[in-house]
């Protein structure tokens, strides 16, 4: 059985998490399959925006952890360098709006592959576990970066040593995610999101999250620097001239994502 399932519909990449009898755990060819597949996302026009779930009950239990025990499975290393940052920089380097449509319980690496994306949705049944501390690991895939600053400090630290569940409700209500649906319509609202994503200025989404990316490490001056320098750009896109247009006109826009 393939470890990721990919297909194209109406301008969306979707990215399959595929052991579901392992709860989607990450193995060393699923996790060297997903980057191929997101590679094919970025290089593949058509897609304007990229959605990532996982079959079965969960989203991913993270690492699959009979891989680390195999003695002739990868090392720590690889499973870091190889594996997980590979994956977590194509995702936030991606010219294309990413969503993670958490369908279930979200562990440990997948946890922060979930949280690193541009819109995190959950079903109301799912639930995001920062399992390291549980097997005497830390918080890796970003999680350091990313979960102090989705939620902070105190929670991020909290959490990442206790390793409680977080529930989607409260994972929402904390700012951990953008939104929850309820388990019966979770899909179709998921996917209502990532169409109207795929059908937006795409240049400018993706300029949008470029900017984010470097307010990181900016200060303010730096980061206003940052904005004029890529307002320019989305300025010069096509889709930029459409909407202003359209807007006069009292029409709806048609983008193209160019
Ligand atoms: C699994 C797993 C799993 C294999 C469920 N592996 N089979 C980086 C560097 C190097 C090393 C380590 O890791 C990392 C990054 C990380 O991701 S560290 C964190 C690794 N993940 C975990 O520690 C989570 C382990 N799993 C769990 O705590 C539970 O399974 C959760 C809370 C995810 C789900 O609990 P339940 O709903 O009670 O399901 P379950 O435990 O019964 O699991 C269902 C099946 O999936 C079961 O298989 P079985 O054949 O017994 O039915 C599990 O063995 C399997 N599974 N997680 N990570």
């Amino acid at each position: 059985m393939d470890p990721i399932l990919f297909d194209i519909k109406n301008n969306i990449g979707c990215i399959t998490l595929n052991r579901p009898e392992k709860f989607n755990a990450f193995n060393r060819e699923m996790a060297l399959l997903f980057q191929n597949t997101l590679d094919r996302c970025a290089a593949d026009k058509n897609i304007r925006c990229v959605f990532i779930t996982g079959n079965g009950k969960a989203f991913s239990a993270g690492q699959d952890l009979a891989e680390v025990v195999d003695p002739n499975g990868p090392s720590m290393k690889q499973i870091l360098s190889e594996h997980y940052n590979p994956i977590i920089l194509r995702i936030r380097g991606l010219k294309k709006p990413v969503v993670a449509a958490v369908n279930g319980v979200a562990a440990g690496a997948a946890a922060n592959i979930a949280l690193c994306c541009d819109v995190v949705l959950a079903s109301a049944s799912a639930s995001f576990i920062q399992a390291f501390s549980k097997i005497g690991l830390i918080p890796d895939s970003g999680g350091t970066f990313f979960l102090p600053r989705l939620i902070g400090w105190q929670k991020a630290s909290a959490l990442s040593m206790l390793g409680e569940k977080v529930t989607a409700t409260d994972a929402e209500k904390m700012g951990m995610i953008y939104k929850f649906f309820e388990d019966e319509t979770f899909m179709e609202e998921a996917m209502k999101i990532a169409s109207t994503l795929a059908s937006m200025p795409t240049q400018g989404l993706v300029l949008t999250k470029e900017a984010l990316n470097k307010s990181f490490s900016n200060n303010t001056e730096q980061q206003l620097n940052v904005e004029d320098a890529l307002q320019q750009q989305a300025s010069e896109t096509y889709d930029y001239k459409e909407g202003v247009q359209a807007f006069l006109e009292k029409r709806k826009p048609v983008f193209k994502g160019e």
